[in-house]
């Protein structure tokens, strides 16, 4: 899954990605490079981002997306928290739900993607992101991650999402700190275990800079295809990347000898 922000302050590739053209651009080369899917997004959900309206994500995205329709065939994801935003680019042409609160923080949510009758993304996330980085605390972090993904699957169970139009993710990053990420990232099986596909989103991650002598976002290539490598063994089935051509080979060598 290749990762399109049309935001101005995305941490990663904020702002590069605004004008429709370009991101058509860039979503031709994600596809051709292996993306087999493509993520959009119109809020950022750094630590510590500013919400905006859903007004003005829609903004944002629709044009983006509008025009990334007209260029690629993959399917595209909307990551968004908000219903409102989620059925207008549901409207122009996505695919797949993205809901980084899991369905917590619009009511509607959950019953728009079964009506809808497509596929969700339910991620963990402690709080909101303008807070989730202060103080994480845990009792057990793999166990709490994965009580919280089983209630939300359970959620969206009841809101008429089929059981097989479900996908979870730890949400690494989104209130964890150093040690809660990799203690995620090392037990994953237990969360594939809940028996729906996973989604891991390691790419170019603060924990990543942490472990690499304090690298910033684009010196974090090399820590990302270690974390998506193990995150492959350990059966996660999608990998939200930035860097599609190095993590389709780290992927490809990673699933090769685990099917061995
Ligand atoms: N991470 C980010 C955004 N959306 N969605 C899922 N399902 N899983 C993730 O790990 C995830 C996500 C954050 O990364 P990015 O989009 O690059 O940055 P920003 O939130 O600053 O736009």
């Amino acid at each position: 899954m290749g990762v399109l922000n049309a935001t101005p302050d995305s941490f990663s590739d904020g702002g590069r990605h605004l004008d429709p053209a370009v991101a058509a651009a860039v979503a031709e080369s994600m596809v051709a490079a292996g993306a087999a899917i493509l993520d959009l997004g119109g809020e950022s959900t750094r630590p510590g981002a500013r919400p905006v309206s859903a007004r003005e994500e829609r903004r944002r995205v629709l044009p983006v997306l509008a025009a990334v329709r007209r260029a690629v065939r993959v399917p595209l994801s909307i990551d968004t928290m908000k219903a409102e935003v989620a059925a207008a680019a549901l409207d122009a042409g996505a695919d797949i739900v993205n809901d980084v609160s899991a369905g917590r923080f619009d009511r509607a949510m959950l019953p728009l993607c079964g009506r809808a009758g497509v596929p969700v993304v339910l991620m963990h996330m402690r709080g909101r992101p303008a807070t989730m980085q202060r103080r994480p605390a845990y009792r057990n972090v793999v166990a709490d991650v994965a009580a919280f993904l089983g209630r939300r699957a359970a959620a969206a169970r009841r809101a008429g999402v089929a059981a097989d139009a479900i996908v979870l993710d730890p949400g690494i990053g989104f209130g964890k700190t150093l040690s809660h990420n990799l203690a995620l990232l090392a037990h994953l099986d237990v969360l594939a275990g809940l028996g729906y596909p996973v989604l891991v989103g390691v790419s170019r991650k603060g924990f990543i800079g942490t472990l690499c002598g304090g690298a910033g976002p684009d010196g974090r290539v090399f820590g990302t295809a270690a974390a998506v490598a193990l995150a492959v063994a350990r059966g996660a089935r999608l990998l939200r990347v930035h860097d599609v051509a190095a993590m389709r080979d780290a992927v490809a060598v990673a699933a090769a000898v685990t099917g061995a």
